[in-house]
């Protein structure tokens, strides 16, 4: 089947100007006060998960209030929150079904829509297996709704291949953390960070991207605290910092391996607690014995001095705490990252305390939440492993299945995309995720949709990747679902239903349980509201690592949010972990993992010998299908840009909005420059908030961690010249 093409500008002129939307009468709307009902609920974008009050007239959110009682924000919010409201009623809402027909997209009634994906998924699994077809999730999605599309694979389509977005975001941190203390969360709450002596920031763009973070890290700074920056780039966060180590791409191990090297060396270590608490020390020891601060100089770009001072000032504080994102987890040794910074933790006796913690900072809303329920590849509800046979008989027992037809665990994210590509996987359901332009290689992934025999799409507006489906189904935003998320401190808290969705857009919810019914498995799906959902994930949970069976709506709201986990009704929840030196494996002890060196999936050469990182901006947020359609925020940064050092700038006569064609061993692509001090000048970085011909994801390689199954989005080999015009190379 001839599937469209997919560039913002084809879309645009397919489906209207409407990219740029500013509503008529100003960013509040009109206030008619009397009609006016102020909905207290939280932002749908990052993990911050600001509390935030949605102003509602006749069923549509026409501004926003400041919520100055949640305790996470006070009030505060980033440009993202404060322009979020204008996407309910945006004219690209999807307001029907659309189906494929030889002429394009076509409205359908939801009886037929329905209908049909049902017919085709059941058509397929009858011609080529159970497994010919997969399913993505999402962890913008609520709670309520990752768990349904979990229990969806599983007992509607019986498949084993369901994975969801935040395999491109949290499974780094996640994979090191299960392994090491047990259990997949932050172990602190946030206002841990406020008591902190010493915060050590790595990979992590804060001002940016955990906006409300900051004002954290300002809190302990103004008690004293020292804070070290390690990144490639000078991010604003950096400008406050007392030590910037500005880490070459894809290194950061070599630096942390040193770190803790100097720790032991010089006598830094927490002996008791190594030898109460933890195991595998000195395997770990012997790993970083040779990574001395002058040879980690040597790898990472990072001076020797400053590695031992960054290393005297953790370990000689009881207060330190190290926070990391992306920067350090996009990687094919994304999971050893992580292991080392948890090792430093672990080493200084820095966590279970306050202040004190290793730290991974969530990136998606509900990226905590989104993680715990069964969306995961190889997870059942409550973080529980799929191939645990008494994890298997709890949630065969709730969902009223023998644990025999439950299947076991499936592909990982970019795993199913290949095996897509490969011809095993024939068709596809995919909610709340934009895989064409988020996933790395994405000539690849064009290729791959495009052999997909039936592929269906949730959303509510028209993604790149919708614009490839045969049939996409009308859903909703968050305001529109009642249901929980839990932010980056693990805290459970309760998105309120604001509004129905417009038109003829359903329920994400009512979605799924429409289509399990027509494929015959209604009596597994019988929920009419989230809250039966919810009920019945409490169960699921219950006795999990992820325990939610304490938590209630009611309790939420009366405690502004509940912490799992969370055992019973009258428990109160768990803001830090591990206060009793327990960590979450059988033998209570936290285990210290070795490490070792590896070079990066795509390394610098002659031929492409520059690294190329990318990332976010402010004012955008991921694969941009929310935010590049709110004016305000597009017009912060319209197109994305090249971030280039004037050293080498200079050695390319590029200057400032020159077109630059940057060329990886996969592709190539043309974009403005943007010559700035605030990075290493062996580095290029590339926000990849834009599809098609600006993407930074046709620049990007498949390599994933082993076990992680991330991908190295956080560094790629290319080489850049200066185009004659915009829109050369690609
Ligand atoms: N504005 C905005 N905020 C967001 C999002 C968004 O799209 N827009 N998305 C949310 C999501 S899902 C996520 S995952 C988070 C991501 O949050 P972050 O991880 O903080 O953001 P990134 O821009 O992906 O990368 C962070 C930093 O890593 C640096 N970096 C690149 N390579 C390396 C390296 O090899 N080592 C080190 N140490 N640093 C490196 C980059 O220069 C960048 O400053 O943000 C969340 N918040
Ligand atoms: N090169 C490069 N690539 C990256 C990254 C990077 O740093 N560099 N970062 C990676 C990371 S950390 C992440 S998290 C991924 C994110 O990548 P994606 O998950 O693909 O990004 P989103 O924009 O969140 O896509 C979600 C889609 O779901 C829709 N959606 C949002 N909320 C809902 C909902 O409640 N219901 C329904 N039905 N639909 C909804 C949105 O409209 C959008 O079309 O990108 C990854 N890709
Ligand atoms: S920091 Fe995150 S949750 Fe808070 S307003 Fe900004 S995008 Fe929304
Ligand atoms: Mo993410």
């Amino acid at each position: 089947m001839a599937k469209p093409p997919s560039s913002q500008d084809e879309l645009t002129k397919r489906f209207g100007p409407h990219l740029n939307y500013n509503p008529p009468g100003g960013w509040q709307g009109e206030s008619d006060k009397q009609s006016e009902m102020l909905v207290k609920t939280h932002c749908c974008f990052c993990g911050q998960q600001c509390g935030i009050q949605l102003k509602v007239r006749d069923n549509r959110v026409t501004g926003f209030e400041p919520w100055e009682e949640f305790p996470f924000n006070r009030g505060m919010l980033c440009p993202k929150g404060v322009k979020r409201y204008l996407q309910g009623n945006h004219p690209d809402r999807l307001l029907d079904p659309l189906l494929r027909t030889d002429e394009g997209f076509r409205t359908a009634t939801w009886d037929h829509a329905l209908d049909f994906t049902a017919h085709r998924l059941r058509e397929l699994q009858e011609k080529y297996g159970r497994d010919s077809v997969a399913v993505y999730g999402g962890a913008s999605l609520t709670t309520e709704k990752s768990y349904l599309m979990g229990k969806f694979a599983r007992v509607a389509l019986g498949t084993r291949h369901i994975d969801y977005n935040g395999r491109l975001c949290m499974v780094s941190a996640g994979t090191a953390y299960k392994g090491a203390l047990g259990v997949d969360r932050a172990p602190n709450p946030w206002s841990d960070i406020a008591a902190a002596d010493v915060l050590m920031t790595i990979g992590a763009n804060i001002g940016e991207c955990a906006p409300i973070t900051t004002d954290y890290i300002w809190r302990a700074r103004d008690r004293g605290a020292k804070l070290i920056v390690a990144d490639p780039r000078f991010t604003p966060i950096a400008r406050n910092a007392d030590l910037f180590l500005p880490v070459r791409p894809g290194t950061d191990l070599a630096l942390l391996m040193a770190i803790l090297h100097v720790i032991i060396r010089d006598g830094l270590t927490d002996r008791e607690f190594i030898d109460a608490h933890t195991t595998g020390f000195e395997k770990t020891a012997e790993s970083v014995e040779a990574w001395n601060p002058r040879r980690a100089a040597e790898v990472s770009g990072v001076a020797p001095e400053a590695i031992e001072k960054a290393a005297h000032w953790i370990g000689e504080s009881r207060r330190a705490m190290l926070l990391h994102a992306r920067g350090l987890e996009h990687h094919s040794k994304g999971v050893e990252n992580c292991e080392a910074v948890v090792a430093i933790a672990l080493a200084t006796g820095n966590i279970g305390r306050e202040g004190a913690g290793p730290v991974m900072v969530t990136g998606q809303g509900n990226g905590q939440g989104g993680r715990e329920h069964g969306q995961k590849c190889d997870q059942l509800p409550g973080q529980r492993s799929l191939t645990d046979p008494a994890a298997r008989r709890h949630v065969a027992g709730v969902w009223g299945i023998s644990p025999d037809d439950l299947p076991g665990p499936g592909y990982t994210a970019v795993e199913i995309m290949n095996a897509i590509h490969a011809g095993e996987i024939k068709g596809l359901l995919c909610v709340c995720f934009n895989p064409l332009v988020s996933l790395p290689d994405a000539n690849f992934t064009r290729e791959a949709l495009d052999k997909l025999e039936f592929f269906g799409v949730i959303d509510f507006f028209l993604s790149e990747t919708a614009s490839h489906a045969d049939v996409v189904l009308a859903g909703s935003l968050q305001e529109e679902e009642e249901g929980v998320t839990a932010n980056v401190e693990a805290r459970v808290i309760h998105i309120q239903k604001a509004v129905d969705p417009p038109g003829n857009a359903r329920r994400d919810s009512e979605i799924i349980c429409d289509l399990a019914q027509r494929l015959g498995r209604g009596q597994y799906f019988p929920f009419r509201e989230p809250r039966e959902i919810f009920e019945e994930l409490r169960r699921a949970s219950q006795g999990g690592i992820a325990d939610y069976y304490g938590i209630t709506y009611e309790k939420i709201d009366r405690q502004m949010g509940v912490f799992w986990p969370c055992p019973t009704l009258d428990h109160p929840g768990t803001p830090r972990l591990f206060e009793d030196g327990r960590f979450f494996h059988a033998d209570g002890k936290a285990r210290f993992m070795s490490l070792a060196w590896r070079e990066s999936g795509d390394p610098v050469d002659a031929e492409f010998p520059v690294y190329l990182t990318t990332g976010r901006v402010v004012s955008q947020y991921l694969s941009g299908t929310q935010t590049r359609r709110i004016g305000g925020l597009v017009d912060q940064y319209p197109e994305p840009k090249l971030e280039i050092h004037p050293r080498l700038a200079e050695q390319h006569g590029i200057n400032t909005g020159d077109p630059v064609t940057v060329t990886s061993r996969r592709s190539a692509i043309t974009l403005p420059a943007m010559v700035v001090r605030t990075i290493r000048p062996d580095t290029v970085f590339i926000p990849y908030h834009w599809p098609g011909e600006r993407s930074a994801n046709r620049l990007t390689h498949r390599t994933l961690d082993p076990r992680s199954k991330i991908p190295e989005f956080k560094v790629s080999a290319c080489r850049i010249e200066k185009a004659a015009r915009a829109g050369e190379g690609s």
